[in-house]
Formats: C-alpha cells, sequence, structure tokens
C-alpha cells in the first residue's frame, strides 16, 4: 500500500512539473532569459557595442546582487584580437568587440557554475564566418529551415520591414554570443544581381542591424559580372576594363558598407563561370578581385570545391589544381577548403589541401546545414565531426600538424585566419527546423573561437543553456546526461545506417537523404552517381585510391601516405574510401567484409531505437513541445535508417551473394519498393 502511495505521488508530482514548464517554441536558442538580479556596471569606453554588452549583463547577470563591474579597455599583451580577460569584477578587452565576448562568456559561466575569474580566451582563428547559401528569391540550396532570412518575400525581395530588422539583430546576437563575426548574406552560386544597385542598398541596411554585434558582412560574387552586369563583352581578369570594373565596384560597396569584409567565390566549379572561360588560372582570378578590394582591407575567399568531368578520381582534383598555384596569390586571399576532399560526407578523410599548402592561407569550411546528414529530420550532432577534422594529424611540419594547427596561425604564425560554416538558418520560428540543429550552429561558433574545445564540453553547455531553467539545471542531472550520450554517438550512428568503413557517396539523386547505391546513369557526369563511388562488383566493394588505383593516397605526407595505402594499416573508418576490399577480407575483429557491413548497419539502426527509448523516458524533463518535436523526429529518423540498412544490404548483397547474418534483424522493405521511395522528391 505504501509502495503504490508513492508512485501515485511521483506520478503527481511528475505531471505537475511537467505542467508548470513554460511552452517553448525554440526561438530564443541557448539565449533565453534567466532570473536575473540587479548589477552596477562602468565602462571606460561607450559605443553601440559597449551598450549592448551592458544591456546584456544587465539582462542576464546571475552573479552577486548589487556587484560593481567594470568593462574596461586593456593593453594586457596576453588578450589577443577580439579575446577577453574576465576577473573577478572587471571584464578587460582590447577591443569593444572583445568587451562584449567577454560579456556572454562571462553569463554562461555563472549559467553553468563555471569558474569566472582570471580565465583569459582568445579567438583561434580571426574571422569566423556563416555562408549563407541564399538565393534571392528567398530559397536556400540545402536549407532545411524555411525560407532566407535576408531575402525573397515581399516586392521583389527589397522591401525591409521592422520584423526583418528584428530578425536580423536576433541573428545577429545569437552569433556573437559565440564569437561569429562575419556572414556571407548569399548563396555561392550567385545570381549577378547582388551587386546592383538596388540590392548592394539592402546589403547595406543587413550591415547596419548586424554591425553592432560585430558582424562583418560578406558577398558571394558572380565572375561574369562585368558581362552580365557591367555590360562587358568579357570578364577576363587580365583585361584592364575588367579589373576597372571590380576596382569600381568594390569603391560602390565600401561607400556604402564601410567595413565590408569582402568576396566569397565559387569560380570554375558545377557550372560556374570563372577565370579558366578565358584560360588564365585561379590566381589571376583571385588576385583581379583581391586588387580591388586591397585599398579598402577586403579579402577574396576563394573556394577550392572545384572538379571537373574528367578521368581523374574527382577527390584528386582540387589538390592537383591548387597545389601548383601556392604562393602566387596576393596577401588578401584565402583558400577555403571543405573539411573533405569530396563533399561534407558523413564521414571523409581531411582534405590534402590542409597539409599541402604552405605559403597560401588556407580556410576549413565545415557545412552546419545537413545536406548528407539527414536535413533537419534527423538528430545529428556533427561538433564531432569537426572535432575529428579538426585534430586530424597532416604530418605537414612532422606530427603534430593538425588541421587546426594547419589553419589557426599556429604552424604558418599568420594572424590571417578564418574559418566557415555553410548555415543551416531559416525563417522557421526555431531558426533551423529541428531544435538539436541548433546545437550544430552552437558548436560551429564554440569551435571557431575555440578549436580545441571538446564535443562534449559543448554538448553540455547548449543542453543545460537550450532546455533548463535556472532552478532545474541543478536537478536534471540525468537529462542533460543522457541528452550528451545520444548527441555524443549520433554522428557515427549515422554514419552506421548510412555509410560505415569508408564508403561514401551513395545518395539519392538531387536531394541528398535517401540512399541510391544503385543510382547510375549514362547521361550524366560519372562522379554524380553512386556506383562511381562504391564500385561494388562480385569481388568486393570500395574505391581504390591506392597507388595501384587512382593514388590519392600520395597527396598526403607519410607516414599518412603509406598507413592508407597498406590495406592491414588503413584504418576501418577509411578502408572503402582507400580500398576495394574483397568481400570475404577479415577485419580486425576477424569478422568477413561483408558481415562486418551488415553488422554495421543493423546497429546503426539499433542506434537510432535506443535514441528514441531514452528519449522518451525524458519525458516531462523539458517543455513538452520541444519534447514531442524531438520524439516525432526521432521516429522519422528511425523509420529511415531502417530504410538506409535494408536498402544498401540488398542492393550489395546481390554483389556479395552472401547471407545477411541471421543474427541480425531482417530488411522489412524490397529493394524496388524502396528504389521507387526514394526517387521521389518528397522523400527529402
Ligand atoms: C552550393 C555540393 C552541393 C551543392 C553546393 C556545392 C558547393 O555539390 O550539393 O548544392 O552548391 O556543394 O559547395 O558549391
Amino acid at each position: 500500500m505504501a509502495n503504490i502511495k508513492r508512485i501515485i505521488i511521483v506520478a503527481l508530482l511528475m505531471i505537475s512539473q511537467a505542467s508548470i514548464l513554460k511552452a517553448e517554441d525554440g526561438h530564443a536558442l541557448w539565449l533565453r532569459n534567466h532570473s536575473a538580479v540587479k548589477v552596477n556596471i562602468s565602462s571606460t569606453v561607450r559605443s553601440a557595442t559597449v551598450d549592448l554588452a551592458i544591456a546584456e549583463l544587465k539582462k542576464g547577470w546571475l552573479g552577486k546582487e548589487n556587484m560593481y563591474i567594470k568593462l574596461n579597455l586593456s593593453k594586457n599583451p596576453s588578450i589577443k584580437g577580439d579575446g577577453f580577460q574576465l576577473e573577478e569584477s572587471a571584464i578587460n578587452a582590447r577591443t569593444e568587440l572583445g568587451l562584449l565576448y567577454g560579456t556572454y562568456e562571462l553569463l554562461r559561466r555563472q549559467y553553468l557554475n563555471l569558474p569566472q575569474r582570471n580565465f583569459i580566451s582568445n579567438p583561434s582563428y580571426s574571422r569566423r564566418i556563416l555562408n549563407h547559401w541564399d538565393n534571392l528569391d528567398g530559397s536556400i540550396e540545402r536549407g532545411y529551415a524555411g525560407s532566407s532570412i535576408f531575402w525573397g518575400n515581399a516586392a521583389n525581395g527589397l522591401d525591409i520591414t521592422n520584423q526583418d530588422q528584428e530578425k536580423w539583430k536576433a541573428y545577429a546576437r545569437a552569433n556573437a554570443s559565440i564569437g561569429i563575426n562575419g556572414a556571407v548574406l548569399n548563396n555561392v552560386n550567385a545570381s549577378v544581381k547582388i551587386l546592383s544597385p538596388a540590392y548592394l542598398e539592402k546589403v547595406k541596411a543587413i550591415a547596419e542591424s548586424l554591425r553592432p554585434y560585430g558582424i562583418k558582412t560578406y558577398l558571394s560574387v558572380n565572375f561574369s559580372s562585368p558581362v552580365l552586369i557591367g555590360k562587358l563583352k568579357k570578364a577576363d581578369p587580365l583585361d584592364p576594363q575588367v579589373k576597372q570594373w571590380w576596382k569600381n565596384k568594390a569603391a560602390e560597396i565600401y561607400k556604402l558598407i564601410p567595413d565590408f569584409g569582402g568576396f566569397l567565390v565559387k569560380a570554375n566549379s558545377e557550372g560556374q563561370p570563372g577565370p579558366q572561360d578565358y584560360g588564365r588560372t585561379h590566381v589571376d582570378g583571385a588576385n583581379m578581385l583581391a586588387d580591388a578590394l586591397a585599398p579598402f582591407n577586403g579579402i577574396v575567399m576563394w573556394r577550392a570545391f572545384v572538379y571537373n568531368p574528367s578521368p581523374e578520381d574527382r577527390t584528386k582534383q582540387a589538390y592537383k589544381e591548387f597545389l601548383p598555384l601556392d604562393g602566387a596569390f596576393k596577401k588578401n586571399v584565402i583558400l577555403q577548403v571543405k573539411n573533405g576532399p569530396l563533399d561534407f560526407q558523413p564521414r571523409e578523410p581531411f582534405s590534402p589541401l590542409f597539409g599541402g599548402m604552405s605559403k597560401t592561407p588556407v580556410m576549413p569550411e565545415f557545412q552546419i546545414t545537413q545536406e548528407y546528414l539527414g536535413a533537419s529530420k534527423q538528430l545529428v550532432f556533427l561538433s564531432t565531426l569537426w572535432e575529428e577534422c579538426l585534430n586530424s594529424d597532416t604530418y605537414k611540419n612532422g606530427k603534430g600538424s593538425t588541421v587546426a594547427a594547419c589553419t589557426d596561425g599556429t604552424l604558418s604564425k599568420t594572424d590571417f585566419t578564418a574559418i566557415a560554416g555553410v548555415a543551416n538558418i531559416g525563417n522557421d520560428v526555431n531558426w533551423t527546423g529541428h531544435t538539436f540543429a541548433q546545437a550544430n550552429w552552437y558548436a560551429f561558433g564554440r569551435l571557431a573561437w575555440n578549436n580545441k574545445l571538446e564535443s562534449k564540453t559543448i554538448a553540455e553547455e547548449w543542453i543545460k543553456q537550450t532546455f533548463l531553467d535556472d532552478k532545474e539545471k541543478k536537478t536534471n542531472a540525468n537529462f542533460v546526461k543522457t541528452t550528451q550520450e545520444i548527441m555524443l554517438e549520433s554522428r557515427e550512428a549515422a554514419v552506421n545506417y548510412m555509410m560505415p568503413l569508408g564508403l561514401h557517396h551513395i545518395f539519392a539523386e538531387g536531394h541528398h537523404y535517401g540512399p541510391a547505391p544503385w543510382f547510375s546513369n549514362d547521361k550524366i557526369r560519372a562522379d554524380w552517381t553512386s556506383v562511381y563511388y562504391h564500385k561494388a562488383d562480385t569481388l568486393g566493394i570500395g574505391f581504390d585510391r591506392t597507388r595501384s588505383g587512382s593514388d590519392a593516397v600520395d597527396q598526403y605526407h607519410e607516414p599518412l601516405s603509406s598507413t592508407f595505402n597498406n590495406l592491414s594499416s588503413c584504418p576501418e573508418m577509411y578502408l572503402l574510401w582507400f580500398h576495394h576490399v574483397p568481400w570475404s577480407y577479415r577485419l580486425k575483429n576477424g569478422k568477413d567484409l561483408w558481415t562486418e557491413l551488415c553488422i554495421r548497419y543493423d546497429h546503426g539502426v539499433q542506434q537510432v531505437r535506443s535514441f528514441q527509448k531514452d528519449w522518451d523516458k525524458m519525458k516531462g524533463a523539458i517543455d513538452s513541445e520541444r519534447f514531442a518535436e524531438v520524439q516525432s523526429k526521432l521516429r522519422t529518423q528511425s523509420r529511415d535508417a531502417q530504410i538506409w540498412k535494408d536498402a544498401c544490404l540488398l542492393y550489395f548483397q546481390q554483389f556479395s551473394k552472401r547471407e545477411i547474418p541471421f543474427e541480425i534483424e531482417r530488411p522489412v522493405h524490397d529493394l524496388q519498393s524502396l528504389k521507387e521511395l526514394t526517387k521521389s522528391r518528397d522523400y527529402e
């Protein structure tokens, strides 16, 4: 009887707790209101940015009531760039923006109960930039959270409402709170209209909303702009008229936006125009734009995502194109390189360009939007993927030459450093579609500020700030721990149910959400089909990139090139990336390749099922809206993980001609029905 009573009381307590948790739509991100107490602030300097810092401290102060805090511009040599120092009763920084960053860090530390004294923090990269793939009609390439917050909508996309401005400020505030200081406002597949006077006026208005938060505005430009809007006959970068056109355009932009950041350029890639259309090189193109921007301290971010329909292994092409150009770029050019040599796959080895270029600054490009990782339907925390890339050793200057060290100025001793993330932000109320996709935005900012942070720390910070109220954060340890475990396992789970053991790019054509390992089409370029990448046949599966294959391994420094080249030393997570492996090949655990492949796919599905179970147990721990949204999305993810497993195993089984091991769950779909299903765009 006593037991029954206890159960009833616990149940009633849970129900009442759940009902007092406020409804939340996710719009406040990790910046939800807290029950702050009074604080007194003085500052040695005043500006729009410092005023924001003061307002934030007043709104969010969780320290001792009635404390006196000083914001102080300081010349302390340990503080670098926009870094800061937290002291018992002062925030010190070299710049006003540093004071704002120090403010956000102090408030975060108060909320998380972390030490707040004698804490110095300096940014790993000086430019921490979001790349928006937003089109001027308001659509977003690979965007899964609604339409653009910058473009489209009313009156040709040029009208600006108060609501727009409020949104831009909220966006800027969220970015500043995690240290992001730049935004490229339009798609790298750039419309020429962006450089027309009407659009530049709108860019100016956006820049004004972002500026107080320290966000610099950048634009993607179309290399053919001098022809398409300038009425010139060509866009040849060595042509004096073309050079002058860009110089005039740069001057026009800087008149409107004096702190404009510069241009991002996708040239001679996937049909975009570029200097090679005129027989010129990437250096000719980048340097011409660099000359136009240099008088105003603007920069050119030139993308290395360049490949052509050719018999050459696609993953080798960017390195072959850019290595010979190392050292020839102007000082204000930086090469923007995707984390892997292919295209934001669930797992790739790092791009060899990070260790290859030695006289040209290189900036990593990560993809925050989940083009190849479940869109905004799936919970996949990308911090672990980026951490893996940043910590990969390139062996450029011997052991310890990580991608982080190659790009953050540690090896090259430069402070012209940058990092970019392709944004996942749209007009959805919660900004990113999936509540957990907010964590990817957050993680990008935190890693861009400090590329040594660990994903587990980032996840914990994000969970507490995003879900818990001031009082609960102490009592809800189980929610934090369980959610953190789900997040940290989620990317490996996605690798398992999509492309384990180094498989890559076996997505359905076009939408990149579901599986289509069968996809092959003689009418399009081979490197846009799946069969090009997995090369399954009756002997085995995988892309031979060894010295007897495409020799991509030799784009890496020793000892990595030999490690990758040798089947027995190649890390199993990259096995089928570098090798065509017989079905009967024994892996380190003694299982043959086919069996292990089946087990991994099945394990991925089981991992998502266990995320569901764990999440369901959390009912009542957070507000019911976000709980239900995540619950429903995990159901979708679970169904779609099963589709991945069934599609890939049934398809590859045609080549392996072996049984799916009897200890794992059987497929529940037929191959033919999956071929139909994943063709449909509704499936995206
Ligand atoms: C913006 C991949 C994507 C394209 C994207 C391209 C790029 O190919 O599928 O949508 O285009 O990368 O990064 O330029």
